[in-house]
């Protein structure tokens, strides 16, 4: 039987979609944004497999010729975001930016199939399963420039964390002299004390204008770029992904990709201890350019268990940090711990919470044996939504909701995971 809650996550689905593709929410983000349509899929397969499969075929049909699936595509003209196409110049039909988020899609596809049962021969896994390939190999050719298998982003908004404190070193070195004047639309739609200060969002498209004035060329910016960081984050997604994506191409029979994804699984497993900090007891995001670690403790760190990376004794520390969390979040699983610099419980990826991130970080746990821990992730994101409704993200103290309400991967997380005790 469906509850009030189901009812209200399918209709904010429905709502929120524009015929083949759903925007994240109404007004704040008016287009298609990359993972934000992974994770709804998974919430469409829980009422309508149909529609879910097509969220990602739309995705896709903005990938480019080299293999990146871009972070937005814009199918319909909006005045009410910015950067809009116009502002990314990227030339291509359909219009999307010029640069990639999380590689989660791989993951998705792999549940969405199972779900239905992984028939080899299942009629919309084949153009998927190449897609995921080619954004896979993109990230190898452009964004592994240490050779080790983990991730380097070349904008803050490709890690989907876009305002954490693991960028603020990396960015403040972004020169912003030549930005210009433009106007944020963003700040009309919610709280600004939630949303990046002026200065930030100056960094930000500084950071665009250089791949903009590059031509979009992934090498020269992959090379030179004003911001290249090893995003702890996305290192851990593409392992994951990797893994899920060889799952598929050995049920297709592609030995050959086979061989490659064991062969990339490798690299990445033996270089993520590239990321840990021993001081911090985690995985970090480290400056490629500088060597610097930033040392913070993130929701992303715990995505370590989903990639299924560490020692024993790196586990137990960073099961520490969890504990540690508890001590002065209410709810799990903030995005900054409390007491790091620039920590606020309502700033955007600064100590919110981010149910997509929760929900990674409950399937890994789980998945190492950490039930307990996987089990109040996901009791503690019900609490949340039913104290403060479906919203883009949550305080960690107050569970007061954050940024945009009515989100679309929130209702998916409510419907594929959060409402299913005993785990996803
Ligand atoms: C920039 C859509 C996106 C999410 C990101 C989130 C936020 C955009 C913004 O919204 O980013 O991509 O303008 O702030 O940080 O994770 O995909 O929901």
């Amino acid at each position: 039987m469906r509850s009030d809650l189901d009812d209200q996550a399918i209709a904010i689905l429905k709502r929120n979609d524009r015929g083949g593709y759903t925007v994240p929410t109404h007004g704040l983000y008016p287009y298609q944004w990359n993972w934000d349509s992974a994770f709804v899929a998974l919430g469409f397969a829980e009422f309508d497999t149909d529609r879910a499969w097509t969220e990602i075929e739309t995705l896709v049909s903005g990938q480019w010729d080299d293999g990146m699936i871009p972070h937005i595509i814009f199918h319909k003209q909006d005045p009410g975001y910015f950067p809009g196409p116009s502002v990314w110049g990227t030339g291509k039909t359909p219009p999307t930016s010029g640069i990639t988020q999380p590689p989660v899609l791989a993951s998705v596809v792999r549940r969405l199939w199972e779900a239905e049962g992984a028939d080899p021969a299942h009629p919309r896994l084949r153009r998927l399963y190449e897609a995921c390939l080619a954004s896979h190999r993109w990230f190898h050719r452009f964004r592994d420039p240490l050779g080790n298998g983990l991730v380097m982003v070349t904008h803050n908004w490709e890690t989907g964390r876009d305002n954490s404190s693991e960028w603020d070193d990396a960015l403040a070195r972004v020169d912003t002299s030549g930005v210009g004047t433009y106007q944020r639309r963003d700040t009309g739609h919610v709280d600004a004390a939630m949303r990046p200060t002026a200065a930030e969002y100056d960094r930000y498209v500084a950071i665009l204008q250089f791949g903009r004035n590059s031509g979009w060329n992934h090498r020269t910016i992959a090379d030179t770029g004003p911001f290249r960081v090893v995003d702890v984050g996305m290192s851990m997604e593409l392992l994951r992904a990797n893994r899920d994506l060889r799952v598929i191409a050995e049920a297709l029979g592609d030995a050959a990709a086979v061989q490659e994804l064991d062969e990339r699984i490798a690299l990445s497993e033996a270089g993520m201890d590239w990321l840990w900090n021993d001081a911090a007891g985690a995985y970090c995001s480290r400056d490629v350019t500088t060597g610097e670690s930033s040392g913070l403790v993130t929701n992303a760190s715990f995505l370590a268990f989903y990639a299924g990376v560490g020692s024993a004794a790196q586990r137990d520390r960073l099961l520490a940090g969890l504990a540690r969390m508890t001590t002065s979040a209410t709810y799990l699983l903030p995005s900054l711990e409390a007491g790091s610099r620039a920590y606020d419980h309502q700033r955007y990826w600064r100590g919110p919470i981010w149910l997509v991130v929760s929900y990674m970080v409950a399937i890994g746990l789980a998945e190492a044996g950490h039930g307990d821990w996987a089990e109040r992730i996901r009791a503690d994101s019900a609490q949340l939504i039913a104290k403060s409704g479906f919203y883009e993200s949550f305080s960690p103290e107050t569970g007061a909701g954050s940024g945009g309400n009515d989100f679309s991967w929130t209702a998916a997380m409510w419907l594929a995971w959060v409402r299913k005790a005993g785990g996803a």
